[in-house]
């Protein structure tokens, strides 16, 4: 973002028209960082406050025109592979809910998780249903996505995170409205525990 905004600036200066500055950087992946064409862009600063200036207005829109882009053009997320049984409904819908946060997503299907979890070094005494690898991160179990990307922006030595068992109210482990409290381990490379999310505030209502 920083790269983009400051290559953008000297065709600011130059004065050049909103829409050139903009569609050069559309046409151009290396000016857009990615390969992803940028959708139509209007910035809502041109309509919401008037600004006079030509150069804070096309800094502004370059910025959130590489900022819109779609998530998969996001180099922020990397992929997810996802150990689980064919028969696993409730893995299903995990991986449901990864996808749905943005997570590019890859099933294996496997006759037992316990493989996966050993091999990529997580104990069993926090295992759950199934066993994600991201970024060289174990993720076992109903984990929320927001605390994955919460590890990937952490980046933590550690083993991975797990939720052991499979609370209800976890993503993916929905039975109504009820939410059973459980919280997010870390693991580190030693086996050891300590609490990464707490959701034992949630309250079962059944
Ligand atoms: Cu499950």
């Amino acid at each position: 973002m920083n790269n983009l905004f400051r290559r953008l600036t000297p065709a600011v200066e130059l004065g050049a028209p909103l829409a050139a500055s903009t569609q050069q950087a559309a046409s151009d992946p290396a000016q857009s960082g990615s390969s992803v064409p940028l959708p139509h862009y209007r910035s809502p600063f041109a309509h919401g406050h008037q600004m006079k200036r030509r150069v804070v207005l096309t800094s502004f829109a370059g910025a959130f025109a590489a900022w819109s882009l779609p998530t998969s053009a996001q180099p922020a997320l990397p992929p997810v592979q996802v150990f689980k049984n064919a028969n696993c409904g409730c893995c299903a819908a995990w991986v449901a809910h990864m996808k749905d946060a943005g997570f590019g997503v890859t099933v294996v299907e496997v006759d037992d998780t316990t493989v996966a979890r050993r091999k990529y070094g997580l104990p069993d005494r926090f295992g759950s249903c199934h066993t994600a690898v991201v970024a060289g991160y174990v993720v076992e179990g109903h984990v929320p996505a927001t605390d994955v990307k919460k590890l990937l922006a952490m980046k933590p030595v550690a083993t991975g995170v797990a939720v052991p068992g499979m609370p209800v109210g976890s993503p993916g482990m929905e039975v109504g409205s009820r939410k059973d409290p459980y919280q997010v381990l870390l693991i580190d490379k030693q086996g050891r525990a300590r609490v990464f999310s707490d959701y034992s505030q949630a309250r079962s209502s059944s």
